[in-house]
């Protein structure tokens, strides 16, 4: 691998299979494996593994192999493994390097997972099965065992000396200099921090990123710590690899996650985690917290669909540590998996493993003798073959921002997709144990027509809406229902005794092609939709945003014709330009926003033209400024 001529890397590029683009990646859902936990080449499931040891357990990427079955009969497409690469040895009070983020040589692999042709092997297989790998990086740092002054730099390969690396100093989390420069870990085991800045560390690196995707015929990227590295390290290294690559930043707040996506790809949705964990750990959860966090999440996202959704991960509790409340359990799972971005399922949560904080969450799969009877094993599969589903329907129901349509103090429903395929959820917080819960939901939120069949996908039983389009949902011992379509569902595998032999309903596919540019919507009765635009902006005293485009009703792009958005929710924290538009069904607008300022003068956002299909239905769109 380390004389690996640049010749030999780009036949083998050639050869291998193209790693997948960003969008290919936006439809995928991804099952991670911690490599060492998950399934070993003797296929025991009794070999021991106390997660408190922090020592191997002897997970490889053979045991993986022999598992993909498992995790396809779930319905993932992709795999996100730990990182490949050689580790320091040893065991120390912070444990041993099982993890994978412990790296010495960049260059070797990981020996304890196997060996190079393992890795390639697992990669066919993959692919074999129409599914993808995604391999964990780490550019930010090697490590050592031992304190942060007395470091090895000869110890480490290629990065073999100091000048490789900042000096030592710990982290003060309230200086982004600092997150950049300084060093994670602690004196235990020390994680010098690489001067990326530095034009031989990229060069270096890029290197072995583009090698490591074609040796490997590596599909996807999950880059460690992406917020302890300066932001202009990303581009090469996102050219280098020709991959997905999604970035874990490792934060709540929204207005700090966000601005990341302007350097890769992806990112993970820490801030939706903890707004879904607080609101379903508990019957006293908070709901509103999670409406609100979306709405402010969707202003601030550059493209949500290509966030990684998640519950749990190797660095944080898992959901049942916080609740054994199964109710609760499929509420968060369900929510995590329906919203937008890409949904990411950690191994172990389909068995409701428990494990607190780090090292405890990373129990061994092998104990749970990868049964495919467990209740959230089959919660999950229905989750991603709905998912599916509605793609297959309309690839537009990945790009299309979900949001909260409804909410109380213990309910909230979320839509997600075009009038015809969309998929609404309802949820509650009121758990296993909770009397019914009803909540009625209107037409003009849901996009449900009059009369309608729906089935919830969940129970497969069926609903039908009133003669205005309204349903009344009632959600018993607390589960959450996912309702689509009846008609859609024709021919199936999604609850096949009411679709599979279903005369009176035929589905009528949404061409995956060009989106309509037509005035007339098949079936939508509505001449006009009320389409509200929430626009993110900051502006200052005097100056005012209007919404100009392509149809009368917004102007025919004369800014003096167009629509004047109101001020009347702005705050500093959240600047939001507000207005309703008229618009009629199946139109697809193209538009920007523009500043007024107090003289009148005309500022245009940047190109592309933002672009709408108009829905069947009241909506809402949600932006920023570009
Ligand atoms: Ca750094």
């Amino acid at each position: 691998m380390k004389f690996l001529t640049i010749a030999t890397a780009l036949l083998s590029g050639l050869t291998g299979v193209v790693g997948l683009s960003a969008a290919e990646w936006r439809k995928q859902s991804i099952y991670q494996v911690v490599t060492d936990r998950f399934a070993r080449t003797d296929n025991s499931t009794t070999a021991s593994c106390v997660t408190t040891q922090q020592v191997y357990c002897g997970g490889t990427w053979r045991g993986l192999i022999s598992k993909l079955d498992y995790i396809k009969g779930m319905g993932f497409t992709a795999v996100w493994i730990s990182p490949v690469v050689k580790q320091i040895d040893g065991n120390s009070r912070d444990g041993s390097s099982y993890h994978g983020y412990w790296a010495k040589d960049i260059w070797a692999l990981n020996p304890a997972f196997g060996t190079a042709d393992d890795l390639k092997a697992l990669s066919a297989a993959l692919h074999a099965r129409g599914m993808y790998l995604m391999v964990d990086i780490v550019t930010n740092h090697m490590a050592y065992m031992g304190c942060a002054a007395c470091v090895d730099y000869g110890s480490l390969s290629p990065f073999s000396s100091s000048s490789y690396y900042h000096s030592p100093c710990w982290i003060n989390y309230n200086s982004q200099t600092s997150v950049e420069t300084c060093w994670q870990g602690s004196d235990v085991v020390s994680l010098p921090d690489l001067r990326t800045e530095s034009a031989e560390v990229r060069r270096i690196w890029n290197d072995w990123i583009s090698q490591m995707v074609s040796t490997y015929s590596i599909d996807g990227l999950r880059v460690d710590s992406m917020k302890h590295v300066e932001t202009s390290f990303w581009s090469g290294f996102n050219s280098a690899a020709g991959v997905y690559l999604i970035g874990e930043v490792f934060n709540g707040d929204p207005l700090y996650v966000a601005p990341y996506q302007n350097y890769m790809d992806g990112v993970m949705d820490y801030p939706s985690y903890y707004w879904i964990l607080r609101a379903f750990q508990s019957t006293s959860g908070s709901i509103a917290g999670l409406v609100n966090g979306l709405n402010t999440l969707k202003g601030a996202a550059k493209d949500l669909s290509l966030y990684g959704s998640f519950l749990e991960n190797h660095d944080v509790e898992r959901f049942a540590s916080f609740t054994n409340d199964m109710a609760l359990t499929k509420n968060a799972i369900a929510f995590t998996m329906l919203k937008d971005g890409i949904p990411i399922i950690y191994q172990g949560q389909e068995h409701q493993y428990a494990g607190g904080a780090t090292p405890n969450n990373r129990e061994a799969v092998w104990f749970s003798g990868y049964s495919t009877n467990s209740e959230l094993y089959k919660w999950i599969t229905k989750l991603n073959q709905i998912r599916s589903r509605a793609i297959a329907d309309d690839p537009r129901y990945l790009t299309y921002n979900a949001f909260p349509i409804y909410s109380d103090s213990r309910s909230v429903a979320v839509r997600k997709g075009y009038t015809g395929s969309q998929v609404v959820g309802v949820y509650t917080n009121a758990g296993s144990s909770s009397s019914s819960v009803t909540v009625t939901l209107s037409s003009s939120a849901t996009g449900f027509e009059a009369n309608q069949r729906l089935v919830d996908v969940m129970s497969c039983s069926t609903l039908t809406a009133d003669s205005s389009g309204g349903i009344s949902v009632t959600l018993n011992g607390g589960l959450p229902r996912i309702l689509y379509p009846l008609a859609r569902l024709s021919g199936s595998a999604i609850c096949p005794d009411l679709t599979g032999n279903n005369p009176t309903t035929t589905a009528t596919p949404v061409s995956s092609s060009a989106a309509p540019t037509s005035t007339s919507l098949p079936g939508c009765a509505l001449a006009t939709a009320d389409i509200t635009f929430n626009h993110r902006v900051t502006t200052v005293y005097g100056e005012s945003i209007k919404i100009v485009g392509n149809v009368a009703a917004l102007g025919n792009w004369v800014p003096a014709s167009g629509v004047a958005l109101g001020a009347s929710q702005y705050t500093a924290s959240n600047p939001v330009w507000s207005g309703t538009v008229k618009l009629a069904p199946g139109t697809v607008v193209q538009y920007k926003f523009v500043k007024i300022s107090s003289s009148g003068a005309a500022t245009w956002e940047s190109d592309p033209n933002r672009s709408y299909t108009v829905p069947c239905a009241a909506a809402t769109v949600t932006s920023s400024w570009k």
